[in-house]
């Protein structure tokens, strides 16, 4: 028993991760299912600065750990998970090992799982987002559950964490294999108990769904407005890169739009990506998750639906052919339009993560979480997928204001949409004069204007629901919590009467 820590599943994340480890001096026991896989990795790797021990069985792998031992899993989320942790029951892990599921894993289950396994192992959640990159040289990591547990595994989730420049906030690049970056504040901080740590992954999967959803909005508006090229598009974006905008998604999409294709040399390699998006779940869980608390996450579930529309690749072909709506006319002012795009990804994005942290305020006061937002926009700094300059103002203004209900309300961001309003508009009204399609841009406005309306046309639904079904209404010459109910014409009723219930 002489490792610090093991790793079971080794596909892209597994492998990545066990090296992040061993990069960092921890020895690592790892295990597959598939043994080859192991062995191969273990071949493929043989002197890391901490050492990678091969196991064959799933005793071999118990036995190598030092007490109390530290199981992660990175296998398919999902009945695996479940399937992984009974089986190192057997295979003899103890009341006080602690067993990591590092995996995309739906909070819920995290919380059953934790209670399930609870006298034979400690059982702990932890968010990862990084993808393969993040995982081998940085990740953002989420960890949620037993306290005890995350003093043992603290300080190798700070080693392997993304680190960022205290005094710039930004990432701290240019780690490679055997030589991780030193020094900087690790992407990592105890979220809290049972499936907080999952839960905040999720969320944060949740905006990753409407900020590359945003950006392709920009991007087919740079190209249905102003028929941009690809290689002109990529350098607008590598400028919004060195602005309030700067982010990985961003980067990484100016890098996609200058890319050639391999085949069809010298064409853009978008032009040959077909227009289907799939999805894992996790944007999915997000948004059924805020239709169950009753949180207006509009435009996070707008970024999934578009994503099931684009998938219906035949249904739109053909009814491209029969549905009628207008021809793009090009706009003449070029940089103005530029600038309003820019605009419009911004006020949207700000109203994006005003959702994601509202669904995260909800689900603390269902959970009795203590969650602190500041921190949470502090670990994406770095390592993950929707890592960004933006963040930094984010963990600002729950600095400034750790009660905020929402991020809209903040001071910075209140006068960012001050700024940028009317481009945002400006571009909304384009795009639906000119039938392109920008559904999140449209979905983050009508969030901010129903968010910001002290009245809205709920008095007459109310009055319809009251009307059809009995369902009461309350009244604004009453105070609240009084419920009336109008006796509305009825064949057999012709007379009107309020009837308080209150
Ligand atoms: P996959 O999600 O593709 O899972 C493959 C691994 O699971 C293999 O090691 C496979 O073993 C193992 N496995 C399966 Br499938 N069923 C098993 C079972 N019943 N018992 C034991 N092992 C089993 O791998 P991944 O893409 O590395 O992702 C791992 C986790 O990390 C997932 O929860 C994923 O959602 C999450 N995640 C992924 C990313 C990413 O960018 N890929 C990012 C963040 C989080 P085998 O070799 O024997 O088939």
């Amino acid at each position: 028993s002489s490792c610090d820590i093991g790793m079971i599943g080794l596909a892209v994340m597994g492998e990545n991760v066990a090296l992040n480890m061993a990069d960092h001096g921890f020895k690592v026991a790892v295990y597959n299912r598939t043994v080859q896989v192991a062995k191969d990795f273990v071949a493929r790797n043989p002197s890391t600065p901490g050492g990678l021990v091969c196991c064959e069985t799933l005793k071999d792998f118990v036995r190598a750990l030092k007490k109390p031992r530290k199981a992660v899993i990175l296998v398919k989320a999902g009945p695996p998970v479940d399937m992984v942790v009974k089986q190192l029951i057997e295979a003899g892990v103890e009341p006080d090992d602690i067993v990591v599921d590092l995996g995309n894993s739906l909070w819920t289950d995290t919380i059953r799982r934790e209670q399930e396994y609870a006298k034979q192992c400690k059982f702990f959640g932890s968010g990862v987002s990084g993808g393969e990159v993040g995982a081998r040289f940085g990740p953002s990591l989420m960890p949620g559950g037993d306290p005890a547990s995350w003093q043992h595994l603290e300080p190798i989730w700070r080693a392997i964490a993304a680190k960022v420049d205290p005094a710039t906030g930004k990432p701290i690049e240019g780690a490679s294999p055997g030589k991780p970056v030193e020094g900087g504040v690790p992407c990592t901080a105890y979220i809290g108990p049972n499936g907080a740590g999952h839960y905040v992954k999720m969320v944060h999967n949740g905006i990753e769904y409407i900020d590359m959803q945003l950006i392709c909005e920009a991007y087919t508006l740079l190209d249905g407005l102003l028929g941009m090229s690809k290689d002109e598009m990529s350098r607008v974006f590598s400028e919004w890169n060195s602005g309030d905008l700067d982010s990985y998604l961003i980067q990484i999409t100016a890098d996609i739009l200058q890319q050639k294709d391999p085949v069809q040399k010298d064409k853009p390699f978008v032009d040959f990506v077909l227009d289907t998006a799939g999805q894992k779940g996790t944007g999915k869980w997000t948004s059924s998750n805020a239709l169950d608390m009753g949180i207006p996450a509009n435009a996070i579930a707008e970024a999934v639906f578009a994503r099931c529309l684009s998938a219906l690749k035949d249904e739109r072909v053909e009814a491209s052919k029969h549905l009628s709506g207008p021809t793009p006319t090009p706009v003449a002012d070029r940089q103005g339009t530029i600038t309003a795009i820019r605009d419009a990804l911004y006020c949207s994005k700000i109203c994006a993560y005003a959702q994601g942290f509202q669904l995260m305020a909800a689900a603390q006061a269902e959970y009795k979480w203590t969650l602190d937002f500041g921190t949470i926009a502090s670990i994406w700094r770095g390592g993950c997928i929707i890592r960004a300059r933006f963040l930094q103002k984010i963990t600002e203004a729950y600095t400034r204001n750790p009660g905020l209900t929402n991020l809209l309300l903040d001071p910075y961001f209140n006068d960012q949409i001050k700024q940028g309003q009317a481009n945002w508009r400006k571009v909304v009204s384009i795009a639906a004069q000119n039938g392109v399609w920008a559904p999140a841009f449209m979905s983050a406005l009508s969030y901010y204007d129903g968010y910001r309306a002290a009245h809205l046309p709920a008095n007459l639904l109310q009055a319809q629901r009251d009307y059809f079904g009995a369902h009461t209404y309350e009244r604004t010459d009453q105070p609240r919590g009084k419920f009336f109910h109008l006796d509305w014409p009825h064949p057999s009723r012709p007379q009107l009467d309020i009837k308080g219930t209150g």
